[in-house]
C-alpha cells in the first residue's frame, strides 16, 4: 500500500463507509417502506471512486453529478441528514424536498448538482471551469460520468471546447461496464476507453477504480496538472456496480452470481479493509468499531430526517425561477 497518513486512510474508510450504509438505507429502509417514490440509483461498488477523486480536489473546487450521485455528494461534504430529507420530500432537504435522489445540490459546499440527463454533466463543468478561469479564482470543476455518456455529443462538445479554451476540467468517467442494460463491447467502438478523447489532444489514463489510494494518487496528480497549467484531464475508472441501474431493475443482462462474485472479489470496501489490516494501519476490532460508528451516524440522520417537516404549499413555486440573480461564493 502507498505511504499515507493513518488519518487520510481512515477518513476515506469512514467516507466509503458512509456511502455504502446511505444507500443500505434507501434500498432496505425507504424503499421497501414507500418513503419516497420512483426508484434510486445505487452506487454500491463504486465508492472508492467518488472518496478518492473527491478528496484530491479543494474544498471550494466544483462537482457536477450524475443520476447515480449520492457516493459523491457524500464525499463533498453534504449533510446525510438533508440528503435523507430531500429524498423523503421535507422541507429540510438540500433542495427544499423539490430535487429528490437525482437533484441532489448544494452549492455551499461547490457541490452543482447531480444531472440525469446523460452527459449533461461534462460541458457543465466545461461551464463552470471557464467561469472559475475567467475569474481567476484557482478552482478546477469535476464532471463525473459513466461510460455510457461517453457516446454522447455533448461529452465530445465539451471535451473539444476544454481542449481549445484550455480549460481546468476534470472529465472523470466511472466505466461500471453497463449503461442501463447494454454492456460496454455493444456501446463502444474501442474497449481502451482512455482513448475516447485523443481527437481532441487530451491524453486519457485508466485507474483501478476499485482501490481509492490509486485512484487518489492518480487524481491528485491530475488536478494538479489540471490546476496549474489550465487544462483539461480525462481520467476512467474501472469499476462495477454491484445493484441494478436501478432499484426497480430485473437485471435481465446479467446473472445474480455475476454480481455476487464481482462482489466478492472486487468490493472496493472489502479491499481497503484488508490492505489497512495487513500492513497494522487498523486491527480486526477497529474495523468492527468503525462499522458500528458510521452505521449508527446514518441510522440517527435517516432518524431525524424522518422527523422532519414537510414542506408548505405556499412553498410550491418558491426557487422555481431565479430571483435576483445572486451567486455564491
Ligand atoms: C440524454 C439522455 N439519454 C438517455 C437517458 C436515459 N438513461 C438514464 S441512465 C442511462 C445510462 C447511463 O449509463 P452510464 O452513462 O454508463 O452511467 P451509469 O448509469 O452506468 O452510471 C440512460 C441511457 C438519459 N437520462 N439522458
Amino acid at each position: 500500500m502507498p505511504a499515507k497518513s493513518r488519518e487520510q486512510l481512515l477518513h476515506f474508510y469512514e467516507d466509503m463507509l458512509r456511502i455504502r450504509f446511505f444507500e443500505e438505507k434507501v434500498r432496505d429502509v425507504l424503499l421497501p417502506r414507500k418513503l419516497f417514490r420512483g426508484s434510486a440509483h445505487l452506487a454500491i461498488g463504486q465508492e472508492a471512486v467518488a472518496v478518492g477523486a473527491i478528496h484530491a480536489l479543494r474544498e471550494d473546487d466544483y462537482v457536477v453529478s450524475t443520476h447515480r450521485g449520492h457516493g459523491h455528494a457524500i464525499a463533498k461534504g453534504l449533510d446525510m441528514r438533508r440528503m435523507f430529507a430531500e429524498l423523503m420530500g421535507r422541507k429540510t432537504g438540500c433542495d427544499r424536498g423539490k430535487g429528490g435522489s437525482m437533484h441532489l445540490a448544494d452549492a455551499s459546499r461547490h457541490f452543482m448538482g447531480e444531472n440525469p440527463v446523460v452527459g449533461s454533466n461534462a460541458p457543465m463543468a466545461a461551464g463552470l471551469a471557464l467561469g472559475a478561469k475567467l475569474e481567476g479564482n484557482g478552482r478546477v470543476a469535476a464532471a463525473f460520468f459513466g461510460e455510457g455518456a461517453l457516446n454522447t455529443g455533448a461529452f465530445h462538445e465539451a471535451a473539444n471546447l476544454a481542449a481549445l479554451w484550455k480549460l481546468p476540467v476534470l472529465f472523470l468517467c466511472e466505466n461500471n461496464l453497463y449503461a442501463i442494460s447494454v454492456p460496454l463491447d455493444k456501446s463502444s467502438a474501442i474497449q481502451d476507453l482512455e482513448r475516447r478523447a485523443e481527437a481532441y489532444g487530451i491524453v486519457g489514463e485508466r485507474v483501478n477504480g476499485m482501490r481509492v489510494m490509486e485512484v487518489y494518487d492518480v487524481v491528485s496528480r491530475a488536478v494538479h496538472r489540471t490546476r496549474e497549467e489550465s487544462v483539461p484531464s480525462y481520467l476512467v475508472f474501472d469499476t462495477y456496480r454491484f445493484e441494478g441501474h436501478h432499484t426497480a431493475d430485473k437485471q435481465t443482462y446479467r446473472t445474480p452470481e455475476e454480481a455476487l462474485e464481482e462482489f466478492r472479489k472486487r468490493d472496493p470496501i472489502h479491499i481497503l479493509e484488508f490492505e489497512m489490516i495487513d500492513d497494522h494501519t487498523v486491527p480486526i476490532p477497529a474495523t468492527i468499531e468503525y462499522r458500528d460508528r458510521i452505521r449508527a451516524e446514518v441510522d440517527a440522520a435517516f432518524e431525524q430526517a424522518l422527523d422532519d417537516p414537510w414542506p408548505e404549499p405556499e412553498e410550491a413555486l418558491v426557487g422555481v425561477y431565479a430571483e435576483g440573480g445572486e451567486r455564491d461564493g
